[in-house]
């Protein structure tokens, strides 16, 4: 291995990608590629923490992995892999999971929020979720862990588990940390603008999904809540602002121009222009990962063999944390 440092990160196969997941997570992983040595990975042992239909995690699977190569990440230059191809995350989870305490995984935000909108099935998983989390990332060794702001609290905890860990059994662990995007870490719903936007939000005009029809991602920009103050300006913290600054952030993010000069150019122009012109930005920035998506997806051979390809790779690097472990809690290996 040469010495660039590694990046791990992934995204779950629970639904359409959306424009969050592009602007918070994916768009940043491309940059990293020529840098770092990369591994990213369609997460899909975590969606069955929620009820899902078996075919539906198959084929999104294989459409996230598409949609990563049409948002421009290399599979020459990165690993990428299907996360239930390499045991040893199954494996190191469950060893975690002996170091991890009750106490601080009742603590996350993410176990209370989809534990209350899935009452009818709090599972275990659900519970340990963040331990598997750990155990993805540790096993690679990951200096840096690229995702949107809501997984900061999913990186504490493994910082946590791997200084635990280490203080009893010195250094196994590379103790990673997490990597957030200069702007677009939070893009918030388009409906309901103090929340984020999640993939699996109940009502879809409340997300951009990098799936949707042209004019439809035109028509939910349009039709994003606002306020009634009529002025284009972007106030951090102020919650009647939310649906502005978040218009205003989305803008950013897929033009790369600085927010304050957007909020300059449309001072004193009403907000039909603004949401217009976010439109179409938003439009030009999704319209040739579409492109790129739909002839990717249709060729399951070219992906079938990166992912075995990113498989064995994983499976090898990851080798090594595991027996490292293994031995240093006793097992005979
Ligand atoms: P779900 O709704 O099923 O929990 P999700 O939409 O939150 O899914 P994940 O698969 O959990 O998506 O997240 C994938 C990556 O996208 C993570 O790095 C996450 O931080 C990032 N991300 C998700 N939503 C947003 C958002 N609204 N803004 C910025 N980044 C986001
Ligand atoms: N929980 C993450 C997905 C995820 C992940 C990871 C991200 C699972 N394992 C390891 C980075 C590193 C989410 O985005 N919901």
């Amino acid at each position: 291995m040469d010495d660039k440092k590694i990046i791990f990160s992934g995204v779950q196969p629970s639904g359409n990608l959306t424009l969050g997941n592009y602007l918070g997570a994916i768009k940043n992983w491309v940059k990293l590629q020529d840098e770092y040595n990369c591994i990213y990975a369609m997460m899909d042992m975590h969606t069955i923490t929620v009820r899902q239909t078996p075919a539906d995690i198959r084929r999104r699977t294989f459409e996230v992995l598409a949609l990563y190569i049409a948002c421009g990440i290399d599979p020459e230059k990165v690993t990428l892999f299907i996360q239930s191809h390499n045991p040893a995350h199954a494996e190191l989870a469950w060893v975690l999971n002996c170091y991890t305490y009750m106490g601080e995984l009742q603590r996350m935000t993410q176990f209370k929020d989809k534990s209350s909108r899935h009452a009818e099935n709090i599972n275990a998983g659900l519970f340990t979720y963040p331990v598997l989390m750990a155990a993805d990332i540790l096993l690679y060794q990951a200096d840096f862990v690229p995702v949107g702001k809501d997984q900061m609290q999913h990186i504490e905890i493994c910082r946590d588990i791997a200084e635990r860990f280490n203080a009893i059994y010195g250094d196994v662990f590379k103790v990673p940390e997490g990597m957030l995007p200069k702007v677009g870490a939070n893009i918030m719903s388009l409906q309901e603008p103090t929340k984020k936007m999640s993939k699996s939000d109940e009502n879809p005009k409340a997300y951009i999904s990098l799936m949707d029809d042209m004019n439809i991602i035109a028509k939910k920009i349009k039709s994003a809540v606002t306020d009634s103050e009529g002025v284009i300006e972007y106030r951090e913290g102020d919650e009647t602002k939310a649906g502005v600054n978040n218009l205003l952030s989305i803008m950013s993010a897929v033009t790369g121009r600085e927010i304050d000069s957007i909020a300059a150019e449309y001072s004193g122009k009403g907000y039909g222009d603004f949401k217009g012109d976010v439109a179409e930005a938003v439009v030009e920035c999704i319209r040739p990962i579409r492109q790129e998506y739909d002839r990717l997806i249709s060729d399951k051979q070219y992906l079938l063999d990166i992912c075995a390809k990113g498989a064995e790779s994983a499976a090898r690097i990851s080798q090594r944390t595991i027996k490292k472990v293994y031995k240093k809690v006793g097992f005979v290996v």
